[in-house]
């Protein structure tokens, strides 16, 4: 039996503990997947860290999964996530990526100079919702911007309820102001842009080199992309953080629900246009329109709530082709299968 209490210092919740059965409860292994390697995935137990063979076999683990593991170490099932991660696969036209599982606050960073984007933010926010954790915006480099007071602002205008914070990721006392999100058994995730400093946020929480951090050139803020291993790592304060590298690239797919969320003013004022089909495109009693015209919503991002809607339905409808042609070859095979057996038996 695992050691329960123990467990909770790895991110355990009741979530988790009430999906287990009496026998699972008795003689399971509960784990946690804190890294992924092209063949093996590393996973904590209350006792201790190890590394497990993937199998063929194994459904697909992410990293943040709760699983169960029999005696032997072998996969028994993946608990059901709480929140999870997934992209389109960078390059491929047909592929979803999970990202990540059970995070349960994500921090979007976004560094305060010329690599600043209120679109990117509203996409990862996407991205957020859709998945089910807590958005938090955390804006770094403030050591090196002249009015982060400013910054602060443009994010706040985006939804007043936002959670935004400043900081110099470098400054353990500048930091702290997110302790209110690192609370023992709380899951992060770190997002962002490469260079914009999750590393070196993470880090600081830290105190110590764990991850490695490239350096920036400070002429273009074009960051290097340094950190490659994803893993969940244990913070004194009780919490797990997770840094995500390789974000350069989110594509929205299947996450009509997290725009909707994102964007929750622009779908209200949609409400009371005249045609219920209004585009928001110059038709008489758009009420969208209105609110640009009166300034309380700003034309960017309608823009960018439309730019994002369009990525979001075209990268869906390219994975459900991709599902129906995997289903219906999937149905090929096993009738090819059948009758060969049928053939073979007579
Ligand atoms: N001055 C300053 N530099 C920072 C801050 N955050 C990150 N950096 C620097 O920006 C560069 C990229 O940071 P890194 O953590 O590797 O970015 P990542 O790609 O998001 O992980 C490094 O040289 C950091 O030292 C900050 O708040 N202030
Ligand atoms: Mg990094
Ligand atoms: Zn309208």
């Amino acid at each position: 039996m695992s050691n329960f209490s123990l467990l909770s210092n790895i991110g355990w919740q009741s979530f988790f503990q009430q999906q287990l059965s009496l026998e699972e409860w008795e003689s399971a292994i509960v784990a946690r997947v804190v890294e992924q390697h092209r063949s093996e995935i590393t996973v904590t137990t209350d006792t201790s860290t190890m590394n497990i063979p993937i199998t063929h076999s194994m459904p697909s683990v992410v990293v943040g999964d709760w699983i169960l593991l029999d005696p032997e170490m072998k996969l028994l099932r993946i608990l059901e996530r709480k929140t999870c991660f997934q992209r389109k696969a960078p390059g491929s036209k047909v592929k979803h990526q999970l990202i990540s599982a059970n995070i349960d606050t994500a921090f979007i960073v976004c560094s305060m100079n010329e690599d600043f984007s209120l679109n990117r933010i509203e996409r990862f926010l996407a991205l957020v919702n859709e998945a089910g954790a807590e958005p938090v915006i955390v804006l770094s480099k403030s050591d090196l911007s002249g009015s982060p007071e400013d910054f602060i602002n443009d994010v706040r205008k985006l939804d007043h309820h936002l959670m935004v914070e400043a900081a110099n990721c470098l400054d353990l006392e500048s930091v702290s102001k997110l302790q209110p999100w690192l609370a023992p058994g709380n899951t992060i995730g770190v997002l962002g842009s490469s260079g914009v400093g999750k590393s070196t946020l993470i880090n600081t929480l830290l105190g110590a080199e764990q991850q490695s951090t490239g350096s920036i050139r400070e002429d273009d803020a074009k960051g290097r992309h340094t950190t490659t291993r994803r893993s969940l790592i244990a913070l004194s304060s009780g919490a797990m953080i997770l840094d995500t590298p390789g974000m350069r690239e989110i594509q929205l797919a299947d996450a009509k629900e997290g725009i909707a969320a994102t964007f929750a003013d622009i779908e209200e004022l949609a409400q009371n246009c005249r045609y219920a089909d209004c585009q928001h495109n110059g038709e008489p009693g758009c009420a969208v329109r209105a609110a640009i015209d009166s300034g309380t919503l700003d034309e960017r991002r309608l823009n960018n709530y439309h730019k994002l809607l369009r990525e979001e339905a075209i990268n869906s409808a390219t994975l459900k082709e991709k599902r129906d042609k995997d289903k219906a070859l999937g149905k090929f095979y096993k009738r090819t299968l059948d009758e060969s057996y049928k053939l073979k038996g007579r």
